[in-house]
């Protein structure tokens, strides 16, 4: 058969086991990821002639290098590419699971969202609009329910589809407001052509080091690029620290934030409360 490899990320009790389980069934092994005590659930199935791997890595709500489970997801993503990373979206608390999701948008990797307990987001009337939050998010939203095992065919269709490269799609950016774009821009050109750093997308890193992110940083000071990028960076915590009076770690993680709020207004209705009975 044909080859594909998935890996599940998500936020903690977003059902991530729950789908592993219902696509792998029997088929799964439980080992270690390299160096660190996390276990790493692997598993397969054979669907419309793939047999497709799927790697169910640790539930984190970010990618920041401060926990090793975020480490570890983050290093899978980058290390071992998986053809398709399937995002599982807590449905009820979307609006939280969309942090991971904005940085899966940044890592530029190719993924598509399980918008995950549909069951409940019905229940709870809920109405969220797929249509648009896939152009925002730049990548297909399928609806699941783990627990009734509901979309799991469309699922991998989709899977499939966006694993051969046949998306409907266009990936989306999520843009940074004046002041970090440009030094984002520019660290990344300058990151581009260091052959070390090939396996990392260029815009990720700039980001990640305007964010201090320490791991990020070992990388790149070893590069010869580091005198010229520092000189940027340098640069834009004082644009910073001057424009709005915060450092680019705060205002990257502040925009992410208002384009996920935007993303709410935009595509998700709350149920109106259901008057409760005072007695
Ligand atoms: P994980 O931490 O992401 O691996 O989450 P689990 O798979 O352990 O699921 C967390 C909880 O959510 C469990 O109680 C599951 O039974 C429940 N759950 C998982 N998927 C669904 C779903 O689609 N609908 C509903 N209603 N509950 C679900
Ligand atoms: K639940």
């Amino acid at each position: 058969p044909k080859e594909l490899s998935i890996a599940l990320t998500g936020n903690p009790n977003c059902g991530k086991s729950s789908l592993f389980n219902a696509l792998t069934g029997a088929h799964q092994k439980v080992g270690n990821f390299p160096g660190v005590t996390i276990e790493k659930y692997e598993g397969y199935l054979d669907y419309r002639g793939y047999r497709i791997k799927v790697v169910d890595l640790p539930g984190t709500y970010s990618l920041t290098p401060y926990s090793p489970e975020e480490i570890v997801t983050r290093q899978y993503l980058i290390e071992q590419r998986p053809d398709v990373v399937v995002n599982v979206i807590e449905g009820p608390n979307i609006e939280r699971s969309l942090l991971l999701t904005t940085q899966l948008m940044e890592m530029e990797v190719d993924f598509l969202v399980a918008l995950n307990m549909m069951d409940e987001v019905e229940e709870r009337g809920m109405k969220i609009d797929t249509r648009q939050l896939q152009k925002l998010l730049g990548c297909h939203i399928v609806p699941t329910s783990a627990k009734k095992r509901t979309g799991l065919e469309l699922l991998l269709d989709h899977v499939i589809r966006v694993g051969t490269g046949d998306i409907a799609i266009q990936k989306n950016k999520l843009f940074f407001r004046p002041g970090l774009e440009e030094p984002i821009n520019e660290i990344s050109e300058l990151l581009a052509p260091e052959l070390e750093l090939a396996a990392y997308n260029s815009r990720w890193l700039a980001i990640k080091l305007l964010e201090s992110d320490r791991e990020v940083y070992r990388e790149i000071q070893r590069q010869p690029a580091w005198v010229k990028a520092e000189v940027v960076m340098q640069g834009a915590l004082k644009d910073a620290r001057r424009l709005y009076g915060s450092d680019p770690e705060e205002l990257i993680s502040e925009d992410r934030h208002s384009f996920i709020r935007g993303a709410m207004k935009e595509c998700v209705e709350m149920p109106t409360e259901k008057r409760t009975s005072l007695t």
